[in-house]
């Protein structure tokens, strides 16, 4: 099996891309500044774009993180996935499904999917997904067509029946990461907390910092 950095192999973060919460800044530039502050796995998720400027966007994401020794997850577009040469594409439960995916990308790309419920993790497994998504954990703004979170209950689940190597996502923030990392995850995504801070570099280590059990609430 594929395997993200990181996932199931201890404390991990992972980023996603998001312009309309990075203050203005440019996706390259809030890139550059996660890549910059250690972040090794980055999925470029960009809901309003056209495709064209997201190819452009991903392939010099590519060159990015190629030279971080990061990992580029792209959101939704298998296309632009195998164009830019990505390490793996993220899908959910209403897009292509997983094996058609698989079809497309070859056996080498990670296939990760999202998943709110035991009966869709244990899809995923049988799909032949690499990594699961297992949130939204706690309430969100960020993703639009979200469903009710599926708290620490489903996370308890994975963490306790599927064998196949998850991320945290949904609301996790400074204050509440310790407690997803207590209930076993081991590598938690992020969006508006991490795009969203004014000095990037400074809250990555905050975040890390209280994933560690040292922040300071
Ligand atoms: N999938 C489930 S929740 C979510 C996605 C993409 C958005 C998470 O964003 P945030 O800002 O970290 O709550
Ligand atoms: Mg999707």
């Amino acid at each position: 099996m594929k395997r993200l950095p990181g996932v199931g192999d201890g404390t991990d973060l992972y980023a996603l891309t998001d312009d309309a919460l990075s203050l203005g800044r440019p996706v390259l530039d809030v890139a550059k500044a996660l890549l910059g502050a250690g972040i090794r796995i980055l999925q470029y998720r960009e809901k309003d774009k056209k495709a064209g400027r997201m190819l452009e966007e991903c392939r010099a994401l590519r060159e990015l993180t190629r030279a971080a020794g990061a990992c580029l997850i792209v959101n939704d577009h298998v296309d632009i996935a195998l164009l830019c040469e990505a390490d793996g594409v993220h899908v959910g439960q209403d897009d292509l499904p997983v094996p058609e995916v698989r079809r497309l990308v070859g056996p080498d790309m990670i296939i990760g999917l999202s998943t709110h419920s035991p009966e869709q993790a244990r899809a995923a497994e049988a799909a032949g997904a690499d990594y699961i998504g297992v949130g939204p954990i706690y309430p969100t703004q960020t993703k639009k067509d979200v469903c009710a979170p599926v708290t620490l209950d489903y996370l308890d689940w994975v963490v306790a029946n599927s064998p196949l190597p998850f991320v945290a996502i949904g609301g996790i923030k400074r204050h509440n990461i310790a407690d997803v990392v207590a209930h076993g995850a081991r590598c938690c995504a992020l969006v508006s907390e991490l795009v969203g801070a004014p000095d990037i570099a400074a809250r990555v280590a905050e975040v890390r910092a209280a994933m560690r059990g040292r922040g300071q609430g």
